[in-house]
């Protein structure tokens, strides 16, 4: 289970809440108390229109929160796409590189991951945030998510990433429709089968709003999104997922046991 602690003004989720280094420290302790085995930290909006941020602010927001972290034990990833970013990240302590763009944003990335032999998390990914929902047409959106993120990671190994450091992740959200990430949830064994760790990220995500939507339309607010999260994370762990990166933790942590117990009824 991975925390996620976004030191961000404007991220969906929890934009604004953990600006301040320290609040942001005990923010991501208290989410290993309930439940994660990692957090993630980043400092870059990645929701749909973002803008980005420069290299300056980005380090100046997330190093602050790895270190604090780390020196209380925690084990971090950094939720970046920049290669100088994770570099600096690891020399603070984070063990972990989450890069959204599955080292398409920045290839130096994927030298980073390979000298530094950092376990990288590759999303699928087709374009940056402000323009990422002009790019949902897929022939057959599984077969597509994995033929691109097959791509990504023969990038990854070609720049000497060990292939036993590599998860995917099918990118929930990242020029996805609504309907096509129920279409990607539906299919999460098709991705286990690439044959690397699988990470699912559906975390409040506004595909959980919309079907949530109350009566007059208006999508369930982000902060009651938990339970439906929940839900996504025992079907994600039934499906052989190795990490489900979430907001809070407890619920999924349940999740999880659930989908453990019945999976040892064969
Ligand atoms: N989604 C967000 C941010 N980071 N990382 C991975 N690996 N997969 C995701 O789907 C993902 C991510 C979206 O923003 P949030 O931090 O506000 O949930």
């Amino acid at each position: 289970m991975m925390g996620v602690v976004n030191v961000t003004p404007d991220s969906f989720s929890d934009g604004g809440r953990w600006l301040d280094a320290d609040t942001a420290v005990r923010h991501g302790i208290d989410l290993v108390a309930r439940g994660a085995d990692l957090v993630d930290v980043g400092g870059e909006s990645t929701r749909p229109g973002a803008l980005r941020i420069d290299e300056a602010e980005e380090l100046r927001r997330v190093l602050p929160v790895i270190s604090g972290l780390v020196a209380e034990g925690v084990v971090v990833s950094v939720d970046t796409m920049r290669a100088a970013v994770a570099a600096q990240a690891l020399a603070a302590g984070a063990s972990i590189i989450n890069d959204v763009s599955g080292g398409r944003a920045d290839p130096a990335m994927r030298s980073v991951a390979a000298e530094t032999d950092a376990p990288i998390v590759l999303m699928h990914w087709r374009e940056h945030s402000d323009v990422m929902q002009q790019h949902t047409h897929y022939d057959d959106i599984v077969a597509d998510i994995c033929a691109e993120l097959g791509e990504q990671v023969d990038a990854a190994i070609a720049a000497g990433v060990d292939p036993s450091r590599i998860v995917v992740d099918p990118g929930l959200g990242f020029s996805k429709t609504g309907d096509q990430n129920w279409t990607v949830l539906a299919h999460l064994d098709e991705f286990v089968q690439m044959g690397f760790p699988l990470l699912v990220a559906a975390s409040r995500k506004r595909f959980l709003g919309e079907l949530l939507a109350g009566d007059d339309g208006a999508l369930r607010p982000v902060d009651r999104r938990d339970a439906a999260t929940a839900a996504v994370t025992t079907l994600a762990a039934a499906a052989g997922a190795w990490c489900i990166r979430v907001h809070d933790p407890a619920p999924s942590a349940d999740a999880v046991r659930v989908a453990a117990r019945l999976g040892r009824e064969g």
